[in-house]
């Protein structure tokens, strides 16, 4: 699978995928990253990529001549032109306004054979970016970030851990999603304890330690149960 990365600060990325799962999958060839710098696709002598909106008010937006002329580029480049264009890829925006990213839209993107991820920067992007350019427009979570970069990184993260091969074991990786823990649908995962049994005078509960399995199986869906109620409670109000 291949993730674009369309940015700003291409530097930015360097870090993140320099180690673990995502390491992992590139130097086994099953996931390429590519990170493009918006500004190479700017045509005035500042390479200008942002500017005041319409209607007056705070801060600078990104213009939709670089976004639509880079993401264009980046898909033609590379799907040789005699091909008809691939369905099995999708172009996403990353914004804070964007419908929320959970771990079933990473199943259905871990899917696909390619993804150009465009970051959000100062105050918003042209909306004609997310209607007529992007696929999805997608948010990590309410909070607020400076811009889409460290978002894409999550994402990227996300997906790249559900593409077969990645993890090592080809099954696990779907079946360990928050929400499919073997505990029941919905739950969180239930806490884990390894040694020392007791530490500070903290002891792992003797039910983990007594061997019998099916005692154990119902003690940690009875944790996960509470632990859910306790830090999700939003899980459980279905
Ligand atoms: C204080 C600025 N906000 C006005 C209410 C709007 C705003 C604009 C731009 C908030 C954040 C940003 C930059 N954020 C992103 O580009 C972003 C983001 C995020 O802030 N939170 C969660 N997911 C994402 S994905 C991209």
């Amino acid at each position: 699978m291949i993730f674009h990365v369309l940015t700003i600060f291409p530097e930015f990325f360097e870090g993140p995928f320099a180690h673990g799962v995502v390491k992992r999958g590139k130097d086994a060839g099953l996931l390429d990253i590519r990170i493009h710098n918006l500004r190479e696709w700017t045509s005035d002598r500042h390479r200008t990529v942002d500017d005041r909106p319409f209607g007056g008010g705070e801060g600078m937006v990104l213009k939709p001549e670089p976004l639509f002329a880079a993401v264009e580029a980046i898909w033609q480049r590379d799907v040789p032109p005699d091909l008809p264009p691939a369905p099995n890829r999708k172009t996403v925006l990353l914004s804070a306004s964007g419908r929320p990213f959970d771990q079933h839209l990473a199943n259905a993107y871990s899917r696909e054979a390619a993804l150009l991820l465009i970051c959000g920067r100062y105050e918003g992007v042209d909306e004609r970016v997310a209607e007529h350019l992007a696929d999805d427009e997608i948010s990590i979570g309410n909070y607020v970030l400076s811009g889409g970069e460290l978002a894409a990184a999550v994402v990227i993260d996300a997906v790249a851990r559900l593409i077969p091969g990645v993890l090592g074991n080809e099954t696990s990786a779907a079946f360990d999603s928050f929400q499919d823990t073997g505990h029941g649908e919905g739950l969180l995962d239930c806490p884990h304890w390894t040694r020392p049994a007791e530490f500070r005078g903290w002891k792992v509960p003797d039910v983990l330690l007594n061997g019998n399995h099916e005692e154990i199986r119902r003690f940690r869906r009875q944790l996960a149960r509470e632990k859910t109620a306790r830090l999700r409670p939003d899980l459980l109000a279905e």
